[in-house]
């Protein structure tokens, strides 16, 4: 007997259905963020630094600094990934063929060849409006600014993108999330907290009255960013009210927004109740909102856990955002992808019926016993395999293909 056939025993006699458990996570597209190639730099060679309060550290050589280069380097990375894959990308990974756009005046046209690269290698995509890194953002402010032409010019480039997003639909023949999130907010205290969010309303109603196919939009929101410590106007109790009130514009959670203490796992719940889909950006927050790395640590497992036991694999929408530049950015990539499916392995080789019975019976004791016993099970057999049967490799020998890359490609960027 094979060490997956020994672990898959082991699960079925628990009631757990091996075979459905690798279907379903072989079927779970995971929109993997195209930032981490190049630090959120982009291709409009503006030089602007990132703004917006986010950062990316790390000197790391050989970051993507052409479209050729990063989809060179993300097809690198997928090919070391198992499953389904789709590519995130931000208004500011626009490829001009020529004559260049500004953000409120960027057509389809300019994400043609995202297009072509999607449709050759089967990715769907997923799109988002940068309202980062350009002069236009005034005093950190787009969508609540007071000066009604940086608010006007930040409404126009929201309202070019969901175009873009319908038209990469079309294209595509698949829907295509495209979240909004915003930097605005103060460093000190303000002394008008109501104004911005309801320019910020008015401004979102506007970019939300086109009706157009194919687009699933949603907000984002977040409790601080760097050099904006004291106030966002884009809140979580801001974008929940704005979502609930706005059928068909959802309520994106990234799991690096909220206090410590607050676990993303457990919203998700509380949002399938009201919501029929729930966006993520799944990232590691260390201390704040650092972007480091996707590892499989308990936040990890508990979101998976939650899309699972909810039976919503098809009504969470799982992104990545983070972005570290202080390691091999093909093996960041790899790394958070393949623990994000890790932990959605694991949540699907759990017995969640037993456990749900155990709970509803007031069982706690088994309830307890078993959500404990189960992590010392043999999943790394059954995610070996899993691999296996996906054509990549199984344990962290996918590292000497990035590390033959960085040889031969990464290296010689300079
Ligand atoms: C910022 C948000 C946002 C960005 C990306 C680049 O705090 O998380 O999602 O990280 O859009
Ligand atoms: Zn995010």
């Amino acid at each position: 007997m094979t060490r997956y056939e020994s672990a898959k025993q082991r699960y079925e006699a628990l009631g757990v259905d091996v075979d459905a458990a690798l279907n379903a996570l072989g079927n779970k597209a995971i929109s993997i963020h195209c930032w981490q190639g190049d630090d959120v730099i982009g291709f409009e060679g503006s030089g602007q630094a990132l703004s917006g309060g986010i950062q990316t550290t790390g000197n790391y050589p050989g970051r993507a600094r052409t479209p050729e280069e990063l989809m060179a380097d993300f097809d690198m990375a997928a090919s070391l990934i198992p499953g389904k894959k789709r590519i995130n990308l931000h208004a500011s990974y626009a490829v001009f063929h020529g004559k260049k756009a500004d953000r409120d005046a960027l057509l389809p046209e300019h994400f043609s060849a995202w297009v072509d690269y999607a449709k050759k290698h089967e990715y769907g995509i997923d799109f988002n409006p940068t309202f980062f890194s350009h002069p236009m953002v005034v005093d950190g402010l787009t969508l609540s600014s007071p000066i009604e032409s940086v608010r006007r010019f930040w409404i126009r480039h929201a309202v070019a993108c969901r175009r873009i997003a319908s038209s990469l639909a079309e294209q595509l023949g698949e829907p295509v999330l495209h979240n909004i999130w915003i930097p605005d907010g103060y460093k000190h205290t303000p002394a008008d907290r109501l104004g911005p969010r309801l320019r910020l309303k008015n401004s979102l109603d506007e970019i939300f009255a086109e009706n157009l196919p194919g687009v699933l939009d949603s907000v984002e929101s977040k409790v601080f960013g760097i050099g904006v410590e004291s106030y966002t106007v884009g809140s979580n109790e801001f974008y929940m009210a704005y979502a609930a009130r706005h059928p068909g514009v959802y309520n994106l959670l990234d799991n690096g927004h909220y206090h410590p203490t607050e676990s993303v796992g457990d919203k998700i719940p509380a949002l399938l109740a009201f919501f029929d889909k729930v966006p993520l950006h799944v990232t590691h927050p260390v201390r704040w909102d650092s972007d480091h790395v996707v590892l499989l640590d308990d936040e990890t497992r508990d979101i998976a856990r939650e899309i699972v036991r909810c039976h919503a694999l098809d009504r969470v929408l799982i992104g990545l955002d983070y972005f570290d530049a202080s390691i091999n950015r093909i093996a960041a990539w790899v790394i958070g992808t393949r623990n994000m499916q890790k932990a959605l392995l694991a949540a699907l080789l759990e017995p969640h019926d037993n456990l749900r019975r155990w709970q509803e019976e007031g069982n706690f004791t088994e309830m307890l016993l078993w959500q404990e016993e189960l992590k010392s099970l043999p999943f790394g057999d059954i995610w070996e395999h899993f691999c296996a049967i996906q054509g990549v490799p199984a344990d962290a020998s996918w590292y000497e293909a990035v590390r033959t890359y960085q040889e031969n490609v990464l290296s010689k960027r300079r």
